[in-house]
């Protein structure tokens, strides 16, 4: 499939130049960009199809771990939010079982997209993982599982929804929960989440869509899935450096491989 009949570029001119600085001024100002029926129905649906002939691939993670996806700190109690554990669980396939002329490979390797992302988050270039796993993951959520509280490890995400459970896969966010570059945790403000004295703002959004948000510093989750179907979403995985591999302690946590 070809670029122009991947991205619905009617609704999303990428190599516009107005289009880029609108999107961009979003993206500054909320922490979070959705780009609604960023797919063409055709590129949708190609992503369904693969994604079900691959699901039998996927492995599968349930791990407890805290917001900051870090060991714990014995100076702090293990109920504090520094510590303190919430549920995650998903299948994951990743970037080596994605099909070479995947219309997921179009996308991701796309000069045009990487440009316009690029601007988008205030990066020179975006290069692709130097490792053979971590660049295009395609994440199942079934009936019961979520994803917990966090911050992610980098600092901007891409994710495209492919399909929603009939209920529940809810994303959940706090945008600008802490300011990590300054070393912030915000254990005050996690706390008020964690105890549902915060409530997270919900992103509404549909199969086709795409999302960029800052999770480094927006706190967020993903309810549990509820009902057969299951909830298939895909991470476009870039690095803001060339030849930078994802580390080995999360590919063998989220892949159970190295390669
Ligand atoms: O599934 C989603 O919508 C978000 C995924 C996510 O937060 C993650 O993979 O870190
Ligand atoms: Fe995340």
């Amino acid at each position: 499939m070809l670029l122009n009949q991947v991205i619905n570029q009617t609704a999303h001119p990428i190599a516009n130049t107005s289009y880029q600085q609108q999107s961009k001024q979003q993206f500054d100002q909320e922490g979070v960009l959705v780009l609604r029926q960023f797919l063409t129905p055709a590129a949708l649906s190609a992503i369904v199809d693969e994604g079900n002939n691959k699901q039998d691939l996927a492995f599968y993670t349930e791990s407890g771990h805290n917001v900051y996806l870090m060991p714990s700190d014995p100076l702090y109690p293990i109920d504090h939010s520094r510590n303190k554990h919430v549920q995650s669980s998903k299948g994951c396939i990743t970037d080596d079982q994605i099909d070479t002329n995947s219309t997921l490979r179009t996308l991701y390797d796309a000069d045009e997209l990487k440009s316009f992302l690029a601007f988008v988050l205030n990066e020179e270039k975006l290069h692709p993982y130097a490792d053979p796993l971590s660049s295009i993951n395609l994440h199942y959520a079934s009936e019961g599982q979520e994803l917990g509280w966090h911050f992610d490890n980098s600092s901007f995400a891409i994710t495209l929804l492919i399909q929603s459970p009939k209920a529940g896969g809810q994303f959940e966010y706090v945008a600008k929960h802490r300011d990590s570059g300054q070393g912030d945790m915000n254990y005050e403000g996690v706390s008020e989440v964690l105890s549902d004295g915060i409530k997270g703002t919900k992103l509404d959004i549909t199969a086709g869509d795409l999302v960029l948000f800052r999770g480094r510093d927006a706190l967020h989750r993903v309810t549990p899935t509820e009902g057969d179907t299951t909830r298939m979403l895909v991470v476009l995985a870039y690095n803001s450096e060339p030849n930078v591999e994802l580390s080995e302690s999360a590919r063998m946590t989220f892949y159970g491989r190295l390669q």
